[in-house]
């Protein structure tokens, strides 16, 4: 008997699942299995909620459960027996009939038939990702009925014993399209907050003195980071998928804002090894933390580890600000770079940037001087194979453009790769959810070119990891693009038959190696 089981990302033990004592990303099987019961709860509680009323309540823990089951969110057992406790309190108060000892067993699905179990984990792990981006945008005050009606219609599908392929198919594209309403509006709710992002080049080094390094996505916390450390002496640096929010004229104006520090998530155990600073994660992607560094941790939001000091939802973070002072951060300033070698990367090319120099990109592709678009993004990871995106990069002929986003990116964005027509090689979207700005720039280029999307002369080579690409590339399917090449390598939860229907399809193909990958773009 396995002590727990999950299959939820990339690095899943043998590209089947998780069963031992502890996942490969860290989690325990304690994590785990709570992790299933805190999804059988919300289960339970979207099919009560879909027949009474749910209340804000409801949404909420809905928005946060999901989140919180999320790769690399929460490794505390404490926490998500608390969160199944409320999930299981607000069911009994929205309606007094379920207030029985009932609950969901994961095991229905994991041990349903094999195609079945496949397309309800799409489902799942798809809301999961959304729930992701909705709780970003509830954070600024941007809330959608549909998203959180989805949330309850697909949650309760999952239980749904008689549902086959006719029933589950069109909510897996469902879960798409929902994916799509909600980057839309975490990006109306990010630039209204902190301005259209523009372009910016962010340094590598940390200067001397007292500094904080803040990881994850969320820029609310950030904002509030930079504003209770104005005026203290104390530098902030960004890590992994925080990057971006350079771009952000909000963020960018207040001068501490100095840089980025380190790569993406997988190097996080080697950076912060010594680290006279203290890290604080709003979001994914923790690691299990090291003895080396653990007093220098703060968590917040639905990120939460076990013996780490986390920041509530008073946003008080005297606590991060103190140990940055005690640590004092270098003596002198330290020169840093990226994977490559390279001593900086620019960011802050979405959609806002892009479409407003959209003559000039639509009159280099009429010119030839630009032949073709990649869109190469995504998650970055741990495995070796994942060198195919930086050298797939660098093997792109110097007419092409390449589109990026997410923590993939850090495989080549210190790279130099040269302009066109006064603009990088290179340009960075922004985080996970700015897939929207991408698909803002695709739809727009074939407008102006009176195509399809799948007509252009674009190629989308993505690297995935977590629940957040899961519902991203659901919703690139939902919208009919064909010909994504997807690596390192497949979902283990994708059944062979539910393979063959996204190939037929949609095309969707494994990455091979760059060289081949490329010719069989570009045909030469
Ligand atoms: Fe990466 Fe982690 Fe943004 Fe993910 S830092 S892997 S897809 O959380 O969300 O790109
Ligand atoms: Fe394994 Fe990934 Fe699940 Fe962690 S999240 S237990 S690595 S499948």
């Amino acid at each position: 008997m396995s002590n727990m089981f999950c299959f939820q990302c990339e690095q899943t033990a043998g590209g089947v699942a998780c069963t031992a004592r502890a996942g490969v990303c860290g989690k325990q099987d304690s994590v785990a299995n709570l992790q299933d019961d805190l999804t059988g709860a919300m289960i339970l509680l979207a099919k009560v909620a879909q027949k009474h009323a749910p209340t804000k309540n409801t949404y909420r823990l809905i928005t946060e459960g999901l989140f919180t089951t999320v790769t690399n969110v929460s490794f505390d057992n404490d926490s998500l027996q608390e969160m199944v406790k409320q999930v299981e309190q607000d069911r009994a108060a929205i309606s007094a009939d379920s207030a029985t000892c009932e609950n969901f067993e994961m095991t229905k699905i994991w041990d349903t038939n094999e195609d079945i179990r496949s397309l309800k984990t799409l489902i799942l792990l798809g809301i999961r990702g959304v729930a992701a981006y909705a709780y970003h945008a509830q954070t600024l005050g941007y809330e959608s009925e549909d998203v959180n009606r989805f949330f309850l219609k697909a949650l309760a599908a999952l239980a749904e014993e008689e549902y086959g392929m006719d029933e589950l198919l069109p909510l897996v594209m469902e879960t798409g399209e929902i994916n799509l309403k909600v980057m839309e509006l975490l990006d109306k709710a990010n630039t209204e907050a902190y301005g259209t992002p523009k372009p910016t080049t962010v340094p590598f080094s940390i200067e001397k003195g007292p500094f904080i390094v803040i990881s994850g996505h969320d820029l609310h916390d950030l904002k509030l980071l930079l504003e209770q450390t104005e005026g203290k002496g104390i530098n902030i640096y960004t890590h992994g998928e925080m990057l971006p929010a350079h771009g952000y004229p909000e963020l960018k104006k207040h001068s501490h804002l100095k840089g980025n520090f380190g790569t993406a998530w997988q190097n996080q155990q080697k950076e912060f090894i010594d680290l006279p600073a203290p890290v604080l994660f709003t979001t994914n992607c923790l690691m299990p933390v090291k003895d080396n560094y653990a007093d220098r941790i703060f968590t917040t939001a639905v990120v939460e580890y076990p013996g780490m000091v986390h920041i509530g939802e008073e946003k008080d973070f005297t606590p991060v600000i103190e140990k940055a002072l005690e640590l004092g951060g270098y003596k002198e300033d330290k020169p840093m770079t990226g994977i490559n070698g390279g001593t900086q990367a620019t960011t802050g090319f979405g959609h806002g940037t892009v479409l407003g120099v959209a003559d000039v990109v639509i009159e280099a592709v009429k010119s030839g001087a630009i032949k073709h678009f990649f869109l190469v993004g995504g998650c970055d990871g741990a495995k070796p194979g994942r060198n195919y995106y930086t050298e797939f990069v660098q093997k792109t002929p110097k007419d092409t453009v390449i589109l990026t986003l997410a923590c993939g990116k850090y495989r080549f964005n210190d790279l130099d790769i040269g302009q066109i027509g006064g603009l990088p090689r290179i340009l960075d979207m922004g985080q996970c959810n700015d897939a929207y700005s991408a698909i803002k720039v695709a739809v727009a280029l074939a407008d102006a070119f009176d195509c399809g999307v799948n007509d252009l002369p674009l190629t989308l080579v993505l690297s995935w990891y977590e629940q957040k690409a899961v519902a991203i590339l659901l919703t690139l399917l939902h919208l009919g693009i064909k010909n994504i090449l997807l690596g390192p390598s497949l979902p283990a939860f994708v059944s062979p038959n539910v393979l063959s229907f996204l190939q037929e399809n949609f095309a969707l193909t494994p990455i091979s190696t760059p060289d081949e990958d490329l010719k069989k773009i570009l045909g030469n």
